[in-house]
């Protein structure tokens, strides 16, 4: 026989999934914070968790434009459909969308003043592509912690199956993590620096699989850690362009092998 505790605690844990559930049927889909509905709230929110996704940034025609332009790329003619680093510099589509009026002010506010564009990268994210291991953007730009952020912007519907970004709330606000060596997956497809080492990620963070319609924009955090999932879809291309930016006047590494440079998003 239930004892009545057990049995007040049962009808308590239904009742709160009642309220939970009917709270989340009467909650207008509008209520989905973007710089567009309620840019206050939108950037406070970056600055809690250290990222912010904003829906339909781009446009079906401009995702089908950059699509059409990274036909021209040179892995997608030699058919290896790895990643190709500052497809701006090859397309002006690419050099176009480093530019996009939206993405840019959103950026601005983000980190509070005029930007300059330091890198693009385009990802065909084939079925079968590994992830991205944990990491901070930062670890390999060497900004400043407020003055470096990024759009990684899905130019096909984007999920945990097709690759997603998983990202880790309230560690923007962490320095450089120390990062160790992993064994490296083989790199079908994908960046040879995307996933031999990852960073050291201290207790207590949780990971957030995003979920990114076409034309959505992950607005990440120089120092927020994230990664992404291996393209186990089978069938579903996961392309994307990432997007980098730094505050003008802030210093950032070339690199090596990125040879990042400014660019003028404003002429
Ligand atoms: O597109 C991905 O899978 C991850 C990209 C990324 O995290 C990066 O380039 O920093």
């Amino acid at each position: 026989m239930l004892n009545l505790t057990t049995a007040y605690c049962r009808a308590f844990n239904l009742l709160k999934s009642w309220a939970k559930f009917s709270k989340l049927l009467s909650m207008p889909t509008s209520q989905v914070v973007t710089f567009k509905n309620n840019p206050d709230l939108a950037l406070k929110t970056y600055h809690e968790v250290g990222y912010h996704i904003e829906p339909a940034v781009l446009s079906d025609q401009e995702c089908s434009e950059i699509l059409a332009a990274a036909e021209n790329l040179p892995t997608y003619h030699d058919h290896s459909l790895k990643p190709v680093m500052h497809p701006h510099r090859l397309e002006p589509r690419f050099l176009q969308a480093l530019k996009h009026p939206m993405i840019v002010s959103i950026l601005e506010q983000l980190v509070k003043g005029k930007i300059s564009a330091i890198q693009s990268q385009f990802f065909f994210g084939r079925p079968g592509t590994p992830g991205f291991t944990l990491h901070q953007d930062n670890f390999y730009v060497q900004s400043s912690q407020d003055g470096f952020a990024s759009a990684w912007c899905a130019l096909t519907d984007v999920d945990a199956s097709n690759g997603g970004l998983i990202v880790y709330p309230g560690t923007h606000l962490l320095p450089i993590l120390p990062m160790r060596p992993v064994e490296q997956p083989d790199n079908f497809g994908q960046d040879p620096n995307a996933n031999y080492q990852e960073s050291i990620l201290p207790a207590g963070y949780t990971g957030i699989d995003t979920v990114v319609p076409k034309g959505g924009v992950v607005f990440l955090h120089g120092h927020v850690v994230h990664n992404s999932h291996k393209n186990t879809s089978g069938d579903r291309f996961r392309q994307a362009l990432l997007l980098t930016y730094i505050r003008q006047g802030e210093t950032f590494r070339p690199g090596y092998a990125a040879q990042r440079a400014e660019v003028d998003v404003y002429n």
